[in-house]
């Protein structure tokens, strides 16, 4: 027992982590003997880093605040209820992430709902837990169940990490196919080191600490792996195996983009906010690449602010709160609060009895200027109506279920809008799959198609002519080629596809894996696209132009470029950690960049993906990177920590997407755009819309 405590504070010491020990109330492993039933006790918060937080609470062994060691036998709860308080503002779930291998059923664990209920799981079977809310993957908490027996060859203690683990890579965590690999492979170093880079801060990447070299902080412990080998000190193996490149300083994109960027940097802290309520939006000039300003929204306590889309007259932001349930409506030029619209407790939520948690993302709809997001803590999509001074009103909650064919609650993330306003698609992260819904056509009103895509889908991007969508698949690693809602005469992508069809509606033409090449064992193999790899992809939209899908990747910390034309991963270039979001905004004198956000990283990278306008990504080029951690420029709450990152959604404005580009209002500046651009960005399908007046 004293050698279960002594490794925990060894890991604690090692891992670095503020307020890791002696902060428990009642630590139980105090006496010479355990008790006899170990219990670990995890929070479910809104603070980055520490979503799953044991800090505060009574716990056997904290190796840091999302870590806890074990002996076999320990009860784990998550109280999201503790005693009658709410822990965090919305809804999650927890769910098993990774298991080992040879854990029964009954120790994993998952919800058919999102949920603000306590759960527990009786953990006995030693080896390592990892714990994620699969609304929120970033939140993570893990338990090692340590077999007291377990020691190094000369008898030191050491923990085990269990012979062979297991990763959810399927929508359920009893699906006998997800996926198993040695824990000492390629795959388990790297689900070891993210870990311990997402749950700990201070391990993120701070661009501000130019010419370093970036070594996140590892515990520094023995650990027994695949048949009882022994890794003598974890912090050195991941070290050696991952890091040490140098910290780059910023860098400026020579030819400008159009207008300004909007960020989310949700995990920043601010003064009076306060940890549980962190969050900002950056506010940067595509001109001049400085950040001009910070909302944090102190008032309203915005809550994980995750994602935006302006108005058509680009004079509003629409900005939802992923980890709480509003969407706000901020004015652009003047950075002030509009309207905050309370999706779960407002009154025009209360007299239609309906409700939306955790809403994702947000889009319009071109041909009403209507609001759409997606509620992620229940089964549909939120619409409002736009008013003539700028203010939204609740309409109605749209379900994403196919009522011929209902599944588990659908939970959509981020979702995506025809460019003629005909048709919106949902990535649905609990039942894995995509709903395609018809707004008018011959299915007005209904669920056109609800096919399945793969394990946590969660985000989509439609063909600027709606001829097809793609959708990535968060725990499936791929991303799902569906074909679109408009009929096959209108299809430009036949190059190399199977057939050409026909298919149907929403009907899948095929899974691209950003995995290919990947042996999880040993890492890389020649078939590596680049030599890197994808995984756990997030954002996919599709540059205006039709040509590209792209996607930022957690797993691998990459970009991941697809053909459309030929629908195959042609290009993966580095990103930075927890690598998330991507959209296109105008370059000065024609084309896109991709602005790309990571969330364990505190910038902005520019994406040059096609720079000859070849129609080919063989060239595509990192072309800038802007430090996001700014605390001297005008804000509404003073910044006081994790200083620019957790950058998710992203937003160019104007706005260049075909079917919105053509609304802008006339004009050179300030809320009109439109002279800006070239022609060509002007008139995406080649003048099929007509294009706005310069
Ligand atoms: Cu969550």
């Amino acid at each position: 027992m004293k050698r279960y405590v002594t490794l925990g504070a060894a890991l604690c010491l090692a891992a670095g982590v503020a307020g890791c020990s002696g902060s428990d109330p009642a630590p139980p492993a105090a006496g010479p003997t355990p008790a006899p039933t170990a219990t670990v006790d995890f929070k479910v918060t809104d603070i980055p880093g520490y979503f799953f937080d044991l800090d505060g609470m009574t716990n056997p062994n904290k190796a840091s605040r999302s870590l806890a060691i074990v002996p076999p036998g320990a009860r784990v709860n998550f109280w999201q209820d503790l005693n009658g308080v709410k822990v965090a503002e919305s809804k999650h779930t927890v769910t098993s992430l990774i298991w080992p291998s040879n854990a029964s059923t009954s120790e994993r664990i998952d919800q058919a709902s999102a949920n603000q209920d306590n759960h527990s799981v009786t953990l006995t079977t030693p080896g390592l837990y990892v714990f994620v809310c699969k609304l929120h993957p970033y939140m993570l908490g893990a338990v090692i169940v340590d077999d007291p027996n377990t020691k190094t060859a000369n008898g030191d203690a050491a923990f085990d990490i269990g012979d062979k683990l297991t990763l959810l890579i399927k929508r359920e965590v009893t699906d006998p196919a997800n996926l198993t690999f040695d824990s000492n492979s390629n795959l388990g170093l790297r689900a070891l080191r993210a870990f311990f880079i997402v749950t700990n801060p201070a391990n993120w990447k701070d661009y501000t600490k130019v010419g370093q070299a970036y070594k996140p902080a590892y515990p520094a412990v023995p650990v027994v792996v695949t048949n009882g080998d022994v890794l003598p000190d974890l912090n050195v193996t991941l070290q050696k195996t991952f890091d040490g490149d140098i910290i780059q300083a910023q860098q400026k994109p020579t030819i400008k983009g159009i207008g300004e960027v909007w960020v989310d940097t949700q995990f920043e802290l601010t003064e009076k906010k306060g940890p549980n309520f962190p969050g900002t939006m950056t506010v940067l000039s595509a001109t001049d690449w400085n950040v001009k300003e910070k909302i944090a929204l102190p008032d309203q306590k915005m809550n994980n602010g995750h994602n935006f889309w302006p108005s058509h007259d680009q004079k509003e932001i629409y900005q939802t709160e992923w980890q709480g349930n509003s969407l706000y409506v901020i004015n652009r030029e003047t950075r002030k609060l509009i309207q905050e619209l309370d999706l779960v407790d407002g009154p025009e939520v209360k007299s239609k009895g309906i409700q939306c948690h955790d809403p994702a993302h947000v889009m319009t709809r071109v041909d009403t200027q209507q609001v759409h997001t997606g509620c992620n803590g229940d089964d549909g999509v939120m619409e409002l109506n736009r008013l003539s001074d700028g203010k939204l009103e609740i309409n109605r909650l749209i379900s994403m279920q196919d009522p011929n064919k209902p599944t588990k609650q659908t939970q959509p993330h981020a979702h995506w809008m025809g460019f003629d306003g005909k048709h919106m698609v949902t990535p649905n992260s609990n039942s894995a799959d995509s709903t395609m819904y018809e707004f008018t056509g011959q299915a007005t009103g209904q669920v056109v198609s609800k096919n399945e895509t793969g394990a946590v889908s969660i985000a989509s991007g439609i063909m600027p002519n709606s001829s097809k969508y793609y959708v990535t698949n968060y725990l499936g690693h791929s991303i799902s080629v569906m074909n679109g809602p408009l009929p096959l005469s209108n299809y430009t992508g036949t190059g190399g596809l199977k057939g050409a069809g026909p298919y149907a509606p929403g009907e899948k033409i095929k899974d691209i894996s950003l995995l290919q090449g990947y042996d999880p064992k040993n890492g890389c193999t020649s078939d590596c696209v680049d030599g890197l790899i994808g995984g756990f992809p997030v954002q996919i939209p599709i540059s205006p132009d039709g040509k590209f899908a792209i996607t930022g990747n957690t797993l691998g910390g990459t970009i991941s470029i697809v053909d459309t034309a030929t629908d195959t991963l042609v290009r993966l270039i580095p990103c930075d950690p927890g690598c998330h979001g991507v959209n296109f905004g105008a370059k000065e004198g024609g084309g896109y960049y991709a602005y790309i956000t990571p969330k364990f990283a505190n910038r902005l990278l520019v994406l040059d993906y096609d720079p000859d306008q070849d129609g080919k990504a063989e060239k595509a080029k990192i072309v800038g990177a802007i430090v996001l951690a700014n605390d001297s420029v005008p804000t509404d709450d003073k910044i006081v920590g994790n200083k620019g990152q957790g950058s998710q959604g992203i937003m160019p404005v104007p706005n260049v997407y075909n079917g919105w580009v053509q609304k802008l209002p006339s004009g050179q500046g300030g809320n009109s755009f439109c002279g800006q651009l070239t022609s060509a960005q002007r008139s995406p399908d080649g003048g099929k819309l007509i294009p706005c007046t310069p």
